[in-house]
């Protein structure tokens, strides 16, 4: 993306230009549109060769491309790397009170509680809050397309949770649904799919039913809920 937008404004085939190969950068210079620049090129021109004529004011303009084109290219630089570091570790979460082993991340948003997130500091993971998010149920693989294509809380990253991530998440002393205690997710419906295929059989995969908790394996083309995870 950051290329071909770089490239759209004509830029960098003059910086790939001046840079990498002043005294010959012909070919690369012959990309450009302006008639002028097109001319220069013709009669054999480069970016030295402008240089040599003494045109001042188009050796100007190039180290001023230049100059700009490296300076975007280190503000996307920036962007991505403060991109990639927001991550569920950098978050801030938020003490969910009834039951202190959940913690909250809300983005912004304290009157919706379906777009928060929830950390369970048991087991280091991060769940949606909404435990309907995709708000119906879907095969086995298209919940894990779901997950894979889903931002939430600014994250990207979901997946599927294992047979024993979600397994971990149920309390076998509770029922409808099989949580603990004082949980802070909302929505939470009977049976999910968990990204574990069935050991023998290829086209079963596992999932969890929170009435009571128990685990089974059921064809991967019915339909359950998706409950999206991803590691803090
Ligand atoms: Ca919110």
């Amino acid at each position: 993306m950051g290329r071909g937008w770089v490239s759209s404004l004509g830029l960098l085939p003059v910086r790939c230009a001046a840079l990498r190969n002043p005294g010959h950068g012909s070919r690369k210079l012959s990309t450009l549109q302006s008639n002028r620049q097109s001319q220069t090129i013709r009669e054999g021109g480069t970016y030295q060769y402008i240089k040599e004529r003494g045109d001042s004011k188009m050796e100007k303009t190039i180290k001023i491309k230049s100059i700009l084109t490296l300076a975007m290219a280190f503000c996307f630089g920036l962007a991505s790397l403060a991109q990639a570091e927001e991550t569920a570790k950098s978050l801030k979460w938020v003490e969910h009170k009834p039951n202190p082993r959940f913690a909250i991340y809300d983005p912004g948003t304290p009157a919706q509680e379906g777009d928060d997130l929830v950390l369970d500091k048991k087991t280091g993971l991060v769940w949606a809050r909404m435990a309907n998010i995709a708000g119906e149920m879907l095969t086995w693989e298209d919940g894990i397309t779901y997950c894979k294509n889903l931002t939430l809380g600014n994250l990207k990253g979901w997946r599927l949770p294992t047979q024993k991530e979600l397994s971990r998440l149920v309390d076998p002393s509770q029922s409808n649904p099989a949580l603990p205690k004082g949980h802070p997710f909302i929505i939470v419906k009977y049976t999910y799919w968990t990204g574990t295929t069935h050991e023998d059989v290829s086209d079963f995969a596992y999932y969890v039913a929170f009435g009571e908790g128990e685990l089974g394996a059921f064809p991967k083309i019915h339909k359950f809920h998706v409950w999206p995870v991803l590691e803090k």
